[in-house]
């Protein structure tokens, strides 16, 4: 008989089905069995009737993980019985034969829907065993949305896709958050951003996107930074204005959270959780704005201060939320000398640039902004960031030839999932998070996680 997919289940009542998948769940009442089955399209309850003897006998074997094959007779449940809602309520499977494709040891912990309630160290300790959860996987199901809607939404607006190099000379971002790598008899350096590769290809290109991994080496264990990143860049030419960028970037996160509640709804269900609201247009303002306003609402003065500290970012967005609604704030203006040295300096006051970070629910989301485009310019910024020219030549060979005005911004995959999500750890939104204390296992020597 040809295996029937568990979601399509409910297409079949009165019929004798086969499935395969595993069991989820095992519950003995009185001289029945209930199982509940899970294949990648869902889950069904099935029950084993008193008068099926061998599939009692059957039965009795199974553990949760185990791996059947079940034939059973599609039956519409009394209405009493029904679950509204939920994939299968209606429906449940009687069943009429157990063949066992592989066995399961006991579970370490309890993954039934409503007993899996682990903490951290332990799901990611499991990680094997505990990816099977459909809490995971609909988490997992978000993230793979997020990408494949930032892909669409920058091939609609024409932007070319290409493959940045993850092994690189120089040090894109500045700072000491780099990993160096032996190579060969030389040193280089994991990339920490496309950056400089997605600029050098937007000058050809015009419109340019990448979905890559970036390495930061990040020491300090935080609830939001992870050492491996998943970097969603995108680079456009021919700008008026930084603005430009702001409303891409916000066209693509429209794009991405309507994908989401398209084809992740049952996923969002499973979480519980509501997405972010984002208006038609978004609000934005400069740093010294958002400083001031922190001022007022809360009477603390970080007026002046370089960037926004994670206190900040959270009350920010606690204001715009409360003036306007919306979950999403754009902040732009910071000051030219503590970022990198391609942002593009504001000229009526070049102290400040025009740079800008996305924060939605309290956390940055992405960096962006016009960029410098003019040759000398560029080479001035080199110089006062005391970096060394020969490391970047290909880069600065770019504009030499000719750049338009430009920019573009980038989102950490992880960080999105991780706020529409409202996970309180980014590394709930990996499959394998990569952090100080971890490459899989725990490295020796670790004693706490975060
Ligand atoms: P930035 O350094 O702000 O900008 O990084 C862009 C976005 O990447 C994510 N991110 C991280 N996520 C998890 N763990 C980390 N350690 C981590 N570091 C960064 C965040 C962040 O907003 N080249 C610029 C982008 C540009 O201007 O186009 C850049 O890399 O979501």
């Amino acid at each position: 008989m040809k295996r029937t997919y568990i979601k399509e289940l409910g297409t079949k009542v009165g019929e004798e089905v086969m499935i395969k998948g595993w069991v989820n769940i095992r519950r003995d009442q009185g001289k029945m069995i209930f199982l509940d089955f899970r294949d990648m399209t869902g889950i069904v309850q099935g029950v084993i009737l008193p008068n099926q003897t061998e599939a009692l006998e059957q039965g009795k074997k199974l553990r949760q993980e185990f791996v059947v094959e079940v034939n059973g007779k599609v039956n519409e449940r009394p209405e009493r019985n029904k679950k509204a809602g939920i994939l299968n309520g209606n429906i449940e499977l009687e069943i009429l034969k157990i063949t066992i494709l592989a066995e399961a040891a006991p579970l370490p912990f309890d993954m039934s829907a409503d007993g899996f309630n682990l903490d951290l160290i332990t799901e990611l300790d499991n990680r094997a065993l505990t990816l099977r959860h459909p809490r995971n996987q609909a988490v997992f199901k978000i993230l793979e949305t997020v990408i494949d809607s930032f892909r669409e939404i920058m091939k609609n607006e024409s932007f070319f896709e290409f493959q940045a190099p993850c092994i690189v000379p120089a040090t894109a971002e500045g700072g000491a958050e780099v990993f160096k790598i032996g190579y060969f008899n030389k040193a280089a350096y994991l990339t920490q951003s496309p950056q400089l590769y997605k600029q050098i290809v937007m000058s050809a290109f015009e419109r340019c996107f990448s979905v890559n991994k970036i390495f930061r080496a990040e020491p300090s264990a935080t609830t939001r930074h992870l050492t491996e990143i998943i970097s969603l860049d995108a680079e456009m030419a021919f700008i008026d204005s930084w603005t430009d960028i702001r409303d891409m970037e916000e066209k693509t996160i429209k794009y991405i959270l309507e994908q989401i509640k398209k084809n992740n709804a049952e996923h969002l269900k499973i979480l519980g959780v509501e997405l972010p609201v984002m208006l038609d247009k978004t609000p934005t303002m400069s740093l010294r704005e958002a400083q001031q306003k922190i001022f007022e609402a809360y009477k603390r003065d970080n007026r002046g201060d370089k960037d926004l500290s994670s206190q900040d970012e959270v009350e920010i967005c606690e204001i715009v939320k409360k003036e306007t609604g919306s979950d999403f704030v754009f902040v732009y203006g910071y000051p030219t000398k503590k970022k990198p040295f391609y942002v593009y300096p504001n000229p009526a006051e070049p102290e400040f640039n025009e740079g800008l970070d996305m924060i939605c629910r309290g956390r940055e989301l992405s960096s962006g902004g016009r960029r410098i485009n003019n040759f000398e310019q560029l080479e001035k910024h080199v110089k006062e960031w005391n970096l060394d020219p020969k490391t970047i030549t290909m880069f600065l060979q770019a504009f030499k030839y000719g750049v338009p005005p430009e920019g573009g911004f980038a989102f950490g995959a992880e960080r999105l999932v991780m706020q529409f999500l409202n996970l309180p750890n980014v590394r709930q939104a990996v499959i394998f998070p990569r952090d100080m204390n971890r490459i899989d296992e725990r490295l020796e020597g670790t004693e706490g996680e975060f």
